[in-house]
């Protein structure tokens, strides 16, 4: 009725709610989701009150507000101004919550924690706070791991690791999957796949190669010296090629059994976008895709899994999509 839509557009608080949007955009940037949804339950709250708030103790009795939603609500009817906000969304946090976003293994969770214990610099995270190990390689080599790495080099990381597969088992197949394989100009890392296609060869490879690389030198720092999925290893790190001017570089190993490898090979090439809609897909079609397997036959009830489905032979990623009845899409057209 008429009434009802105009309670619904007009708002008698919105210096107030405008406030708490903010607040709630702010923290919604920092990956604060739980705040950011209780500020956003807080506007929507007094969108639908139609009474300009006068006091501490009605705002307090709108159903969903306690009492510090009450202080912040009424610390902006006194002053105009919201403290909690000029203190969050400074131009300098934000900045400084990219800065630290940047190091290879900090979150926003972290990089937020660090804001809140005084933390403004780099220099401030090597000397002041509580580094992961991982945090610490991170920072390290904070400008040479943003720096992406012309294809080319990518090419000569893949031939390194290659030929260092083939000195410890021959026949062993080793190829950079990631955005080199999609065929883009530039890579941030490099992620190499390596399996024997006699489907046991690949066993016992993945420490020796690691060995290898890193007594060449060429494996200079681990972030994930071992990660176990199911059969598949996977090793994270940083590499660098020898000779003068060279940077450190990141780089993804890992090692499948051939029966998985299609799957795998599929996975890490992504794009991540790519993965996303193939197994929004593969949902819709009572499939699920990840990479190890494509499963037929999946029962879901209320979206949760109730019978894991049926894994079919994948030989190819041609088999792959043909499963899904779609034409074969070549790595270059897999960045959506
Ligand atoms: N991947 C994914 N979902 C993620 C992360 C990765 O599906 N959240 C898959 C798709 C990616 C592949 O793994 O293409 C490799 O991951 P990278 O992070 O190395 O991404 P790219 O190689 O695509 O890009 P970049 O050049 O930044 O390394
Ligand atoms: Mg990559
Ligand atoms: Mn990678």
């Amino acid at each position: 009725c008429a009434q009802s839509s105009l309670q619904k557009t007009y708002n008698a608080n919105q210096h107030i709610t405008e406030k708490l949007e903010q607040l709630a955009k702010t923290y919604q940037s920092t990956n604060d989701r739980w705040r950011a949804m209780t500020y956003q339950k807080a506007v929507a709250a007094l969108k639908r009150y139609d009474k300009e708030i006068t006091s501490w103790e009605q705002a307090k009795a709108i159903p969903g507000i306690g009492a510090s939603l009450a202080d912040k609500i009424w610390e902006i009817v006194e002053s105009g101004e919201l403290r909690k906000l000029n203190e969050l969304s400074s131009a300098g946090d934000i900045a400084t919550l990219n800065l630290f976003t940047n190091i290879w293994g900090a979150g926003p969770t972290t990089a937020r924690a660090w804001v809140q214990q005084g933390m403004r610099s780099l220099e401030d995270l090597k000397t002041k706070a509580n580094l992961t190990r991982q945090q610490k390689v991170g920072l390290k080599y904070y400008d040479e791991l943003l720096d992406r790495m012309p294809r080319e080099e990518a090419a000569e990381i893949e031939a390194t690791v290659k030929e260092a597969a083939l000195s410890i088992q021959s026949g062993l197949i080793a190829m950079a999957c990631g955005s080199y394989r999609r065929g883009k100009k530039t890579c941030g890392d490099v992620d190499v796949l390596i399996t024997h296609p006699d489907g046991h060869s690949h066993k016992g490879v993945f420490n020796k190669l690691l060995v290898k690389l890193k007594d060449q030198g060429f494996l200079t720092d681990d972030l994930v010296s071992h990660e176990e999925v199911g059969n598949q290893k996977k090793y994270l790190g940083v590499c660098k090629l020898p000779g003068a001017g060279r940077k450190h570089r990141r780089l993804d190993i890992i090692v499948v059994p051939h029966s998985e490898f299609a799957c795998a090979l599929m996975y890490f090439t992504g794009s991540a976008h790519f993965n996303r809609s193939m197994r929004h897909l593969a949902t819709k079609m009572g499939m699920s895709l990840n990479e190890h397997s494509l499963n037929t036959g999946v029962v879901r009830k209320n979206g949760e899994k109730i019978f894991k489905g049926t894994p079919v032979s994948t030989p190819s990623e041609e088999a792959i999509f043909a499963e899904f009845g779609l034409p074969y899409r070549p790595p270059e057209e897999r960045d959506h």
